[in-house]
């Protein structure tokens, strides 16, 4: 684990930065729309392996005038069937240190959220949407599938049918109509994106470390299993949580009036 941010070698295709609590991490490829190749999607691994334990969020945006054109299909070689399996479990891989990581990630979403790009949107916990984005599957009119992962983790968000629509036929969807099936949880105008993301991202970092842990590691996955295995790992969860000092600090500062309220939004 490095101890500093600055200390994380990362390929020029990647820029962060510290600000406070929260690291910001932007694809910096713009000139190719930040299509995500492999020195790219290496690079996110080694940053997300590499936080160290002082960012307790992160924010993840893409430089210029869209989030990710999905996988660089420059870098679509002649794969055979076991060179194709390896690349999609790279992705998987990395992906998962997103989804599974130290820290939970807050994206900003902007322009072309498309392809690769959206799996990586997907592999974030909080979206939020500024209005020019849009997304797309454009992998059947190329010719090829999903492999980073939007099989599994774009159904919840966006529907078998929907998907199937976006993949045979094109079509994409509006930041509005993104926003309104669930896909953003937030949306705001064109440039507030990363405001918006950095207020969220403090507000995370300044959660309870186990309560982070247990929603983006153990919510998912309690989500995904048989009732009866879910509700043990939830009384399991809800018990170290509330075993740990932190709870018992915050809790106790509610029940002496020096907690925050819940107020309305
Ligand atoms: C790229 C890529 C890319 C742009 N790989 N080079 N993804 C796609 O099918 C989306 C392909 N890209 C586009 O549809 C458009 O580029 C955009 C709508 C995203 C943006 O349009 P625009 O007009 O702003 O840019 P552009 O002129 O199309 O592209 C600028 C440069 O970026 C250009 O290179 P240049 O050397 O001619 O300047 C493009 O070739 C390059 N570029 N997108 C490589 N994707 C793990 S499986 C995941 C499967 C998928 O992700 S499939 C979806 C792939």
């Amino acid at each position: 684990m490095s101890a500093d941010l600055s200390a994380i070698k990362l390929p020029p295709s990647l820029r962060a930065e510290q600000r406070g609590a929260v690291a910001v991490l932007r694809l910096q490829r713009a000139e190719k729309r930040n299509a995500l190749n492999d020195t790219l999607v290496q690079g996110m691994v080694t940053f997300f392996d590499s936080l160290p334990a002082d960012i307790r969020a992160v924010v993840l945006a893409g430089d210029g005038e869209h989030f990710s054109a999905g996988l660089d299909l420059a870098e679509l070689e002649e794969r055979d069937v076991f060179g194709g399996i390896a690349h999609s479990s790279s992705w998987h891989r990395a992906f998962d240190r997103i989804q599974f990581g130290k820290a939970p990630v807050v994206a900003v979403l902007h322009g072309a959220v498309v392809g690769g790009g959206l799996e990586l949107a997907a592999a974030v916990h909080i979206r939020v949407a500024e209005r020019s984005a849009y997304y797309a599957l454009p992998e059947g009119s190329r010719g090829i599938f999903l492999g980073g992962g939007g099989s599994v983790r774009l159904p919840p968000l966006l529907g078998v049918a929907r998907m199937m629509d976006m993949m045979l036929t094109g079509r994409t969807l509006g930041a509005e109509e993104g926003q309104a099936i669930g896909l953003s949880q937030y949306l705001v105008d064109d440039g507030a994106g990363m405001a918006k993301a950095l207020e969220l991202a403090e507000r995370i970092a300044g959660n309870a470390p186990f309560t982070n842990f247990a929603v983006t590691h153990m919510l998912p996955r309690i989500a995904r299993s048989d009732p009866a295995a879910g509700f043990a790992a939830e009384a399991l969860t809800a018990a170290i949580a509330q075993g740990e000092e932190e709870a018992k600090k915050r809790l106790k500062a509610f029940l002496n009036k020096r907690g925050p309220k819940v107020v309305r939004g």
